[in-house]
């Protein structure tokens, strides 16, 4: 079993000299990944926006005016080309998400879902999915379609939860995560950061991931995109080093987990983005278009990857 970690060693790393934190971090990642590659995910809004929840960074939310056209389920067949372009383009996760609170089995939606997920999974990528709430039945039923991974992020610490979220809890978000992993699919699970949380709630959402067993196969750590018309839309942004020195962090505490640079990319600098890549991020989402906010240009990835001698992961097979 991996080791755990206390908030206060935790911050004992976070708050060491820059420099001595990063060097810790990339010795961890050195150790655990000995290659240089860097996982291309491609993510696609199956269905968006109209979502009956109110978390306070999202633009799909029905309770904000976000400007957002709500979009009803895509079908299998509009998925599928879109999969097999991910493919080409050299992607080996593809990762479907969908604007509801959550899934229940026997319900038609869900179902499509299904029909979707058994199709794409033909296709030899890593199938992750982000449908919000789930249980047992529906994690089988999900795991059994050939769902690789489930995202389902905790975004912030137990006690800030409640701020940016009231329709549902913190609790409910790790029974989701509890399901996940009695089904048998890998868990991806993390956070935002820039929501005006604290150091400490940063550090409390990490100490719940690292200690979650088994720890998470992947961790996206978003920088908030502050989405016209939520409640977090004048935030500012995450300051470089506070995002470096959590990604330093996460790498040493889950160090055999893929660190995700998610959401925000657009703001960052090619050298604040090596910076993450050096502390410990060996992931990203690729593709010009997140979920409904903008990602990098693909060409500008594939430069940045190149001028850091990383590599795109090769498919498994
Ligand atoms: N409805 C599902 C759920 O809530 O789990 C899946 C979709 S939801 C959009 C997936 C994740 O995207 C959220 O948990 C959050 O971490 C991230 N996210 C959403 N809006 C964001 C924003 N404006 N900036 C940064 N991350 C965001
Ligand atoms: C995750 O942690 N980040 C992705 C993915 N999991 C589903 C989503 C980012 C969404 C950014 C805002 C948007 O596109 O609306
Ligand atoms: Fe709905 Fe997910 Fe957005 Fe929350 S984060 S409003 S559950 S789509």
């Amino acid at each position: 079993m991996s080791k755990k970690f206390s908030l206060t060693e935790l911050q004992s790393f976070y708050n060491l000299p820059l420099f001595q934190l990063i060097d810790r971090s990339h010795h961890v990642h050195l150790e655990h990944w000995k290659d240089n590659t860097v996982q291309l995910c491609t993510l696609l809004s199956v269905k968006t926006g109209g979502c009956s929840e109110d978390c306070g960074y999202c633009s799909q939310s029905a309770r904000y005016k976000t400007g957002l056209k709500a979009e009803k389920l895509m079908s299998c067949e509009e998925v599928l080309p879109l999969a097999e372009q991910a493919r080409e383009n050299g992607s080996t996760r593809f990762c479907m998400g969908a604007a509801w609170k959550g899934v229940k089995s026997g319900d038609a939606k869900f179902n499509e879902m299904l029909r979707t997920i058994r199709e794409v999974s033909k296709l030899g990528m890593e199938v992750c999915v982000t449908l919000g709430q789930l249980g047992d039945e529906e994690a089988r039923q999900l795991k059994e379609a050939g769902v690789t991974a489930y995202n389902h992020n905790i975004d912030t610490s137990p006690e800030y939860y409640s701020k940016i979220v009231t329709t549902h809890t913190f609790d409910d978000r790790l029974n989701t995560i509890g399901a996940v992993q009695r089904a048998g699919m890998s868990v991806c699970c993390g956070g935002i950061i820039g929501m005006g949380e604290s150091e400490t709630d940063r550090l409390r959402m990490l100490e719940v991931l690292c200690n979650l067993d088994p720890q998470p196969d992947s961790v996206p750590i978003n920088c908030l995109m502050p989405m016209p018309g939520t409640p977090l839309k004048d935030q500012q942004p995450v300051d470089i080093f506070e995002l470096v020195r959590l990604i330093a962090t996460t790498r040493i505490v889950l160090p055999k987990a893929r660190v995700r640079l998610s959401a925000g990319r657009t703001h960052l600098t090619r050298e604040g983005q090596a910076l993450c890549f050096f502390a410990g991020a060996n992931s990203i989402f690729y593709g010009d278009k997140l979920l409904t906010a903008e990602n990098p240009e693909v060409n500008d990835d594939m430069a940045l990857l190149e001028e850091l001698d990383l590599v795109g992961l090769k498919p498994a097979v």
